[in-house]
């Protein structure tokens, strides 16, 4: 069986995982391949709310497989709460989570090296989560870093305190103020990797392998988005992992030619939390509607998020990256009342309109050209069918499937499991 990608196309945030948990039922195995706590996957259901930061969005559902791929980076601090959570609500997640063992962990100096980073950088600073995201990957690729398979090695510790102990040096050498006490912050951690040490860790790229060969159906399970990924996305303001599909593929060790359908996952506007270049953000009531009717609140961190109109040159060239074979869209109940919609089709890029993500796209070379739609009145949110839905919200979804020359094929409605519609 091909294994089948939930890719979020434009700044993350844009559904993910509501629509895994949803798509889970048709899923053996839901695996997440990059990224980390700096996540936060919110699913609504049966009145309640529960946000995942590394814990895969399947862990709901009583017969899936929840999977922590090699790409994953794991604070065991994090996951320890998830877990605690997870107890709290009676999910027994013992017998239906995996880790991989090649997954990376994030120390607890890995994010103080992420707040003296940032604070070194001053106004030019990335907006980063302050998860450790970066200097745990940077450790990675530098070839220093700490996995998830040591902590059954009995030097382990021994691993640890070297890196630990460069990394104060290297807090020093930042020369900013980072507060902080490492012993309390050690007790802590090693506290939660003892919970870690007691759920299975296992040879992933092995364990999918055979899935794979046994029918298993397996969904790849997407972090962040396109726009953020560490290649594709608008650098040096993006994430430190391969957000994009090609990430499944090093963060789970799935073939290229074992990737079956790609399910692209966009807001039917745009939103960016953290800084960056952002073409079609707007600072107008528009923009804040878009905030305050979508409840456009960082999930992890809490940060109000920047909104503006749906960027199609942006969304085509995610859609391109990623191979996308069906786009799912979301928050489309959010736009109900806006007299008329833009969405934006080129860019005005030094004097000349082009209709491909240029290499710069930060304000002073960028403004957005855009395309005028009838918005609709009706609010969307109690709609449970197609045929409910009004005529001017189903010309905004052709309008930009003939663009992006892909099927639409759900569109959500509200944040519930229930509030999905198949068209
Ligand atoms: P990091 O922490 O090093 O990965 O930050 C680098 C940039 O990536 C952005 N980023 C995100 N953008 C949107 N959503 C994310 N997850 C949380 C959420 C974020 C939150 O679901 O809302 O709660 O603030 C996420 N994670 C990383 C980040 O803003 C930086 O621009
Ligand atoms: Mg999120």
């Amino acid at each position: 069986m091909a294994v089948d990608l939930l890719l979020g196309l434009q700044w993350g945030d844009e559904g993910k995982g509501k629509i895994v948990d949803v798509l889970t039922s048709k899923y053996d195995i839901i695996a997440r391949f990059q990224g980390g706590p700096n996540a936060g996957h919110t699913l609504e259901f049966d009145g309640q709310k529960h946000v995942l930061h590394t814990i895969p969005s399947g862990i709901f559902h009583d017969e899936t497989i929840n999977l922590v791929g090699n790409g994953v980076v794991i604070d065991p601090v994090i996951f320890k709460k998830e877990l605690d959570n997870l107890s709290k609500h009676n999910i027994d997640y013992i017998s239906k989570l995996l880790i991989s063992r090649k997954a990376h962990l994030i120390l607890p100096t890995h994010r103080l090296l992420d707040a003296a980073s940032e604070a070194s950088k001053g106004k030019a600073k990335i907006g980063s989560t302050l998860k450790g995201i970066g200097p745990t990957y940077m450790d990675k690729t530098g070839r220093n870093g700490i996995r998830v398979g040591d902590l059954e090695l009995s030097n382990w510790k021994e691993k640890y305190r070297t890196l630990a102990d460069k990394h104060e040096k290297m807090i020093k050498f930042y020369d900013v103020d980072v507060q902080y006490d490492l012993a309390e912050l050690e007790k802590e951690f090693f506290n939660a990797v003892k919970t870690l040490k007691s759920l299975t860790f296992i040879d992933s790229e092995a364990y999918l392998h055979e899935a794979q060969k046994q029918g298993k159906t397996i969904l790849a399970e997407g972090a962040q988005g396109s726009l953020l990924d560490i290649d594709f996305g608008t650098y040096p303001f993006v994430t430190s992992s391969t957000t994009t599909a090609a990430g499944a593929c090093t963060g789970l060790g799935v073939a290229p030619n074992k990737i079956g359908e790609a399910y692209g996952i966009f807001k039917a506007y745009t939103t960016r939390v953290g800084s960056g270049p952002f073409p079609t953000e707007l600072f107008d009531e528009d923009g804040e509607t878009m905030g305050r009717v979508g409840n456009e609140f960082g999930a992890t961190t809490g940060r109000a998020r920047r909104c503006g109109w749906l960027d199609l040159v942006a969304l085509k060239y995610a859609v391109q990256v990623n191979g996308i074979t069906q786009l799912i869209m979301m928050k489309g109940d959010v736009l109900s009342g806006f007299k008329t919609l833009k969405v934006c089709t080129a860019y005005n890029y030094k004097g000349k309109k082009i209709q491909h993500l240029p290499y710069n796209i930060e304000a002073e070379n960028v403004t957005p050209v855009y395309t005028e739609i009838k918005g609709w009145a009706a609010d969307l949110t109690g709609m449970t069918k197609a045929n409910e839905l009004p005529k001017e919200f189903n010309e905004y979804v052709e309008f930009l499937e003939k663009e992006l020359e892909i099927p639409i094929k759900v569109v959500s409605v509200g944040p519930d499991r229930t509030q999905t519609i198949e068209r």
